[in-house]
């Protein structure tokens, strides 16, 4: 269909959007079990779009704001029927936080919980400590990273940030069970999740130094085609880094201050943990990035610049103990011009350290840094809804930026907006936030929804070894795809998307690792972001 929509639907006073491929024209909203008409309009002039290579029309229909199952319908065809309703965005929010548990590593996921989409324990030999064989470590539990099985700490930081803070934010959107084996009254169940992570995180501390192993995997993938429980190479945990150990301190803090109420031994755990791992880090200033051995292939989550995950750490600690030393060390990093203080990623932390000290309310804070962080913040705000202004799609990726992971960018910057009306108090951004949501579940120019199991038309072959391996028809569900990546990283897109536009380099075929790969830090932002929309008002 030439008309894109948001395959989950549309809540009844939100911004509702299709666009549509072709020239401007008039369309008619149908009741789709009445046959009435109950909406026209016309698509907006229509103009040719950088980013998705097509002449696109936009066809803003919020004005119908009546609860009911529609399609819309034009010259050049009709869209899938969709919904408008109040609670559109629950069953995907459980099910992208639901994805986690499915990711589970050293456990047996049981029917009773993982339906078809189990899997018997795995990963559960000793971790071997890579460049001192007479050495192993226990590294059971935490979440597969990805399509692939392995570890890695820094991209957990990222996705038990998002996790955190949604829980944070927004703490309604967590009172129903999804159900877990942990369930129970005592805890909500993004704590028993995120907890399963943490314990494992807890493992790869180094005990005397306080530093952290960069990650626990094989030394290759395993083929494709392999269950969790079939991957028995020998496990490595990688040499320590900064980055690691920062991202470590900076969850850990935050745990500290998300749990104290709940299980107060554990967020003392979670707290002592942090204060080493920054200790290590104040007496290691300058280390190099982590790049992997040479015998080493698996998911190198490189970077060298460790700034902005220190101050990130920073923030963190100061905003859970309020301890001065924090604070003077936040400052101190927070002068420094060399990394962004608004990025979203797991290369590039900073805009965690700044969210967390914006938040830091209680406590006696620098009022021009408050100043300089807010004002970056919104500045980048603006820019971002500039580029909604001008995209065909309304979102606010440029065409540059569709690289490996982009949806986890889309995400990003829907979280950023969100943030920066909560900072500025204000519901401004509505309308462009809802555009990310909408792009996300299909109003993008592959007419797909990005997130398997949901949308008429969703992605459904993701490059991840249990969808691949487990002999179910449906890939697990809830899974947030990394999205179209314009430089054609993997074999499969370099053989089938050859002079696409960006948005449309993307390929809903399991082998397309660049393109259709899933991880937790690109299922965490959207998360987030669907946690504003089911939290009940
Ligand atoms: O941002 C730059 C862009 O400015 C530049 O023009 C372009 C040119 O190549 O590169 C862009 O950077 C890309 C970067 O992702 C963006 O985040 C790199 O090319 C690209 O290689 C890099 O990909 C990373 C990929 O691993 C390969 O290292 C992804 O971010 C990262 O999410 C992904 O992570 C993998 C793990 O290694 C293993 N587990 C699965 C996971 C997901 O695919
Ligand atoms: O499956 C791997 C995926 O998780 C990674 O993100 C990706 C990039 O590092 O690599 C995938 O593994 C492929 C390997 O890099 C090249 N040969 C084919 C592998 C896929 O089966
Ligand atoms: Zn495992």
């Amino acid at each position: 269909s030439p008309i894109a929509i948001n395959q989950l639907g549309y809540r009844p006073k939100d911004h509702k959007l299709a666009v549509i491929q072709g020239p401007q024209a008039q369309y008619r909203i149908v009741d789709q079990h009445t046959k009435e008409v109950v909406w026209q309009g016309e698509s907006s002039a229509a103009e040719w779009d950088e980013a998705s290579g097509a002449v696109v029309g936009k066809l803003d229909f919020s004005s119908l704001t009546v609860e009911g199952e529609y399609y819309i319908e034009g010259e050049l065809g009709a869209s899938w029927p969709f919904v408008i309703r109040e609670h559109v965005y629950y069953d995907a929010q459980l099910a992208l936080f639901k994805a986690f548990y499915y990711l589970r590593c050293g456990v047996e996921l049981d029917a009773q919980y993982a339906g078809a989409w189990g899997h018997k324990a795995c990963h559960n030999s000793p971790v071997k400590v890579y460049g001192q064989p007479e050495l192993t470590i226990d590294g059971t539990g935490g979440w597969h990273d990805a399509g692939d099985y392995g570890k890695y700490i820094v991209a957990a930081g990222k996705a038990v940030a998002d996790l955190l803070l949604a829980y944070e934010l927004y703490p309604q959107a967590f009172k129903r069970k999804v159900p877990l084996p942990e369930s129970n009254a005592a805890m909500d169940d993004l704590l028993h999740e995120v907890k399963f992570e943490l314990d494992w995180m807890l493992k790869m501390q180094q005990p005397h130094s306080g530093a952290v192993y960069h990650k626990l995997t094989t030394l290759q993938f395993p083929p494709l085609a392999t269950m969790p429980e079939d991957d028995t190479a020998d496990l490595y945990a990688l040499p320590v880094s900064a980055t690691a150990t920062a991202s470590f301190a900076a969850a850990m803090a935050m745990a500290a201050r998300v749990y104290a109420d709940l299980d107060e031994p554990y967020a003392e755990r979670c707290l002592q943990a942090a204060k080493q791992a920054f200790t290590w880090l104040e007496a290691n200033p300058d280390v190099e990035g982590f790049r992997n051995p040479a015998d080493v292939g698996t998911g190198e989550y490189g970077d060298q610049q460790d700034t902005d995950e220190r101050y990130w750490a920073a923030a963190e600690l100061y905003r859970t103990t309020g301890e001065q030393h924090y604070h003077n060390a936040f400052l101190r990093y927070a002068s420094e011009p060399s990394f962004s203080k608004t990025a979203l990623g797991w290369t590039d932390m900073g805009g965690y350290g700044t969210i967390s000290y914006l938040l830091s309310e209680q406590h006696k804070r620098d009022e021009a840094v408050v100043e300089l962080l807010l004002a970056q913040w919104q500045h980048q705000a603006e820019q971002l809804v500039d580029v909604c202004e001008r995209d065909g799609y309304g979102i606010s990726l440029q065409p540059e930026q569709y690289r490996w992971g982009s949806n986890m960018d889309v995400m990003n910057n829907a979280m950023h907006l969100l943030l920066a009306q909560r900072f500025a108090n204000h519901a401004r951004y509505e309308p462009f936030i809802a555009q990310h949501v909408h792009y996300l579940f299909g109003m993008n120019v592959n007419g797909i929804s990005y997130v398997s199991g949901f949308g008429h038309h969703a992605m459904s072959f993701p490059h991840h070894r249990p969808s691949v391996a487990d002999g179910v028809k449906e890939a697990v569900p809830g899974m947030v795809s990394g999205g179209p990546n314009r430089n054609l990283q993997d074999e499969y897109a370099e053989a089938h998307l050859q002079g696409r536009a960006p948005a449309a380099c993307y390929a809903d075929h399991e082998d397309s690792y660049a393109t259709n790969e899933i991880t937790i830090y690109w299922n965490s932002p959207a998360l987030f972001v669907l946690s504003h929309y089911t939290q009940p008002s």
